[in-house]
């Protein structure tokens, strides 16, 4: 098959399933288009089977607001014309979806059908999607789309709740690649970040509100009156000047590093000890999955799709969103001796294998079909 990706290319949930999800497709051997407005962050290696088509968007003084959906639709025409791809998967749906419907409508008028495939991804439900000025766009291109599919059980519900859907909604959870994820670093340079002594902490975002990065300031704050600790910060965002003033402010900054964006992860997950997702909401928590793969229990607050990944007391805890208390609290009962650590740590990759991307490809492609069908 001839597949079509058009995801953000930025660190970000979203575009790493969508990149993860094309490498493994092209791998089974299908033939990969990225289309998107710059190279997937993931996508390091190109080979035969993986294109990437990047979006030019003519920046023009008139425009306050420069088109990006019209040069998105306009690039998705000319490549399905030019490699003759078949089918369209889009991820995220603002304005993925919108644009591809577009393209799809643009093809139909030069007698070329072609399946829509759109992948919610959560903020384009839960915050964005919902306001009011996107709203009805937001139906609009869901409705349209010939599959639909979301990566949590709770982000189904809350697009139900949230919009008027007349299309059924097929639940694909987020993945990770678990070969990828051997746990086999041989320059785990746990050294160079903390003492021998002391647990290493990790949290990764994009430092949105969403992720109430003071919350997780806070936690270490009162870990590390109990335990030798560090904390990792890892990631770019709004809320990381906040972090760094409040981690001054509590007297903990020398505990805590920042490490800005990192393509890495899983060579700082090999030496961490926890991870601290207490999220306001989150449709799945695919950082949290990832920690897990790489043996690191999670702290997280049990909102939206974390429940779906985290298990409570398996592969770590879950408290209400803000409970900050608890959340330091269920942090040291894992932290503080070795044997529970091992234990979590054993069964956080257990939970996570069940998330293997080969459970996961395969249904990614009978949905494929099915939308060949419904086009
Ligand atoms: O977490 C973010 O803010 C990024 C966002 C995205 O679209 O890239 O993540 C969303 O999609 C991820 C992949 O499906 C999910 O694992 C995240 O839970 C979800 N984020 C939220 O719902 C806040």
């Amino acid at each position: 098959m001839k597949i079509a990706i058009v995801c953000y290319p930025t660190f970000g949930g979203s575009g790493v399933v969508a990149t993860e999800l094309g490498i493994a497709l092209a791998n089974r051997g299908h033939e990969v288009h990225f289309i998107t407005y710059k190279q997937p962050v993931r996508l390091a290696m190109l080979n035969s089977k993986i294109h990437f088509h990047e979006v030019h968007v003519p920046q023009y003084p008139l425009f306050k607001y420069q088109p990006y959906e019209l040069a998105l639709s306009s690039k998705l025409v000319d490549m399905v014309k030019l490699y003759g791809i078949d089918l369209l998967h889009v991820h995220y749906a603002i304005p993925h979806a919108y644009a591809g419907y577009m393209a799809k409508k643009m093809l139909e008028d030069q007698g070329i059908t072609i399946p829509m495939v759109t992948t919610l991804h959560g903020t384009d439900i839960t915050l964005v999607g919902n306001h009011p000025d996107y709203k009805t766009a937001v139906s609009f291109s869901i409705n349209k789309s010939d599959v639909v599919t979301s990566v949590s059980q709770s982000l189904k519900r809350d697009t139900i709740r949230l919009f008027d859907i007349k299309q059924d909604i097929s639940v694909v959870p987020n993945f990770i690649d678990a070969g990828k994820y051997n746990n086999n670093f041989t320059d785990c340079q746990r050294d160079m970040i903390a003492n021998e002594d002391e647990r290493i902490i990790t949290h990764i975002s994009n430092f949105r509100e969403v992720k109430r990065i003071p919350d997780i300031i806070r936690i270490f704050h009162k870990i590390q009156k109990e335990i030798p600790a560090r904390l990792l910060m890892v990631g770019e965002g709004p809320e990381k000047e906040g972090a760094e003033k409040l981690a001054e402010e509590l007297g903990i900054a020398n505990n805590v590093v920042f490490l800005g964006n990192s393509e890495e992860i899983e060579k700082l997950l090999c030496f961490s000890d926890l991870f601290l997702l207490p999220s306001e909401t989150e449709s799945f928590g695919l950082a949290a999955l990832e920690a897990m793969i790489c043996g690191v229990p999670v702290i997280s607050s049990n909102t939206g799709g974390i429940p779906e990944v985290n298990i409570q007391g398996v592969s770590g805890f879950l408290s209400n969103v803000g409970d900050i208390e608890e959340m330091a609290a269920n942090a040291l009962k894992i932290l503080k001796k070795d044997d529970v650590l091992a234990r979590f740590k054993q069964n956080a990759i257990n939970e996570a294998k069940k998330f293997d991307i080969t459970h996961i490809v395969p249904i990614y492609e009978e949905i494929y079909q099915k939308a060949f069908e419904l086009a």
